[in-house]
């Protein structure tokens, strides 16, 4: 059988995860509660309200219902507001290359992301059409860890979860992938993400080598 890839969107295919943490941060500063990279990388792939639950969590604090979703859609317009100004430019090195390799060798290609806005960020760096399936987080009952974005990703590629090569910047989207028995990719640094099969430091160092060799895996 054919392998098929997924991928993560933000802090694989393009650098939003700095706009989340800036976001966030901004918000956990505005409730007096201690916000870190450290503590950011907990937030990484976790859906938007689990991630304000957590910062909350973390503040001991508790919010009424409407405060909470008060909260979480201002986060959100700021982030919004980074989002708006992004181009293809935004797209992290050696990503075209690898959809594109993907692509003119007809493997399937879909997106498993947490992100609610994956479809408008996709938009916006003009990499829609890479994609077969996409996967994202209004189609989600429940965040990674559950492996939940990435079974339904393969599913709709008409694959099955073990010819599935999975792109995550995550711990919860390694922990997803490797939940759902599939070859789970780490792209970032490699201490946080050890739990991945294999490790790379950004898709520059995926060349067509290193494609076969996770087909072949
Ligand atoms: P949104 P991914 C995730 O996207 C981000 O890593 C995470 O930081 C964010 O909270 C989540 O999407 C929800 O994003 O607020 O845009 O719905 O890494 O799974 O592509
Ligand atoms: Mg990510």
């Amino acid at each position: 059988m054919t392998k098929a890839f997924i991928f993560d969107l933000d802090g694989v295919i393009v650098d939003t995860a700095k706009f989340h943490y800036l976001t966030w941060k901004n918000l956990a500063d505005s409730l007096g509660i201690p916000f870190s990279e450290e503590k950011n990388e907990q937030l990484k792939g976790v859906s938007r309200a689990k991630s304000l639950e957590k910062i909350l969590e973390w503040g001991h604090k508790i919010l009424p219902k409407a405060e909470f979703e008060s909260l979480m859609f201002k986060k959100n317009e700021e982030y919004l507001s980074f989002v708006n100004q992004m181009t293809e430019k935004d797209i992290l090195p050696g990503v075209m290359k690898t959809l594109d390799y993907l692509r003119s060798n007809g493997y399937a290609i879909a997106l498993g992301s947490a992100s609610k806005n994956a479809r408008l960020i996709l938009s916006k760096v003009g990499l829609e059409a890479y994609f077969e399936e996409i996967i994202d987080g209004n189609e989600v009952t429940k965040a990674k860890p559950d492996p939940e974005v990435f079974l339904k990703g393969i599913d709709a590629l008409g694959g099955t979860p073990k010819y599935a090569i999975v792109f995550e910047d995550s711990l919860a989207g390694i922990e997803a992938a490797n939940t759902a028995c599939m070859t789970s990719v780490g792209i970032g640094d490699k201490s946080i993400l050890k739990e991945a099969d294999f490790n790379f430091q950004d898709f520059i160092e995926i060349d067509k080598s290193v494609i076969e060799t996770l087909i072949k895996f």
